[in-house]
């Protein structure tokens, strides 16, 4: 789904936007790819949140086709998202029912690593807009820190970059919800290094959760618990409605009832 065809959705309610915000390889499509294979097998949403429709089946099913066991074919990663010659993120929308009858629309930005990182070095750079459009659009933002590259022969240089991107994705959030999410969960990291990068993301004013995904069971913990718990908390968002104030003379023209704002 393009920038264009965002009107289907967003001229009924804005949707609820999730942006994943990381670096190249770090397990973002991944991500999205394992939600929709465990919506499909009814294994992420209850009673309270029933899947409705989705306008990017399509869309879904490539992220997530390679992930899928097939006939005498174990399952693979999904290729690397291409920044080519997009400026702006792929969307993948679905939408849940909710107990009350109303249905709420969510859209996930499944967008390429490059463009993250040139926006940490540079808010500004040309080659960022899609990363500037996600963090300035993301309701939900999931800033991932990749424990392969965090525990690799460049962990230094995955530290730094990892801290550059969590001070602009927090400024930019701004109140607005962050999680870390620490991808390849069945990668050791040492715990100094997870301490640094808990600090980093740490703001005075929120708490910010953390959630641990992995597509490999991991001792106990079953592979499907992290992206259940991620799923949840993102489900959890709520959009602020604005309620104009009231008034007793009803018809009467709003810019005598509230002047002009
Ligand atoms: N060990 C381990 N490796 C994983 C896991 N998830 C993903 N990977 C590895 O990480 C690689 C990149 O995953 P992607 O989901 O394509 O990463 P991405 O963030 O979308 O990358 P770009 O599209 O390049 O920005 C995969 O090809 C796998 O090798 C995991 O749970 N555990
Ligand atoms: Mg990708």
């Amino acid at each position: 789904m393009g920038e264009a065809d965002l009107n289907f959705v967003s001229g009924k309610v804005k949707p609820i936007t999730v942006g994943i915000i990381g670096p190249e390889s770090a397990g973002k499509t991944t991500i999205l790819g394992a939600l929709y294979l465990l919506l499909g097998r009814g294994n992420l949403t209850t009673g309270d949140n029933v899947f409705s429709n989705s306008y990017t089946l399509t869309g879904w099913e490539t992220v997530a086709a390679s992930l899928r066991w097939k006939p005498g074919q174990p399952p693979n990663f999904p290729p690397h998202t291409p920044s080519g010659a997009a400026r702006a993120p792929g969307m993948l929308h679905l939408a849940f029912r909710q107990k009350d009858g109303s249905l709420r629309d969510f859209l996930f930005a499944d967008a390429p690593g490059e463009w993250f990182q040139k926006w940490a070095v540079n808010e500004q750079a040309t080659d960022a807009e899609g990363a500037r459009w996600i963090a300035r659009h993301a309701d939900v933002t999931l800033l991932i820190a990749d424990r392969q590259a965090l525990a690799g022969p460049k962990m230094g240089t995955a530290r730094n970059d990892f801290q550059l991107l969590a001070q602009r994705a927090v400024a930019e959030a701004r109140g607005r919800r962050l999680a870390l999410v620490w991808t390849k969960g069945d990668v050791e990291v040492e715990s100094a290094m997870e301490a640094q990068i808990r600090k980093a993301v740490a703001s005075d004013s929120s708490n910010v959760p953390e959630f641990t995904v992995s597509v490999y069971p991991r001792s106990e913990v079953d592979a499907v618990e992290g992206f259940r718990e991620v799923f949840d908390w993102i489900l959890c968002t709520k959009r602020l409605v604005v309620n104009l104030p009231m008034t007793e003379v009803p018809g009467h023209d709003p810019l005598f009832r509230f002047g002009r704002r």
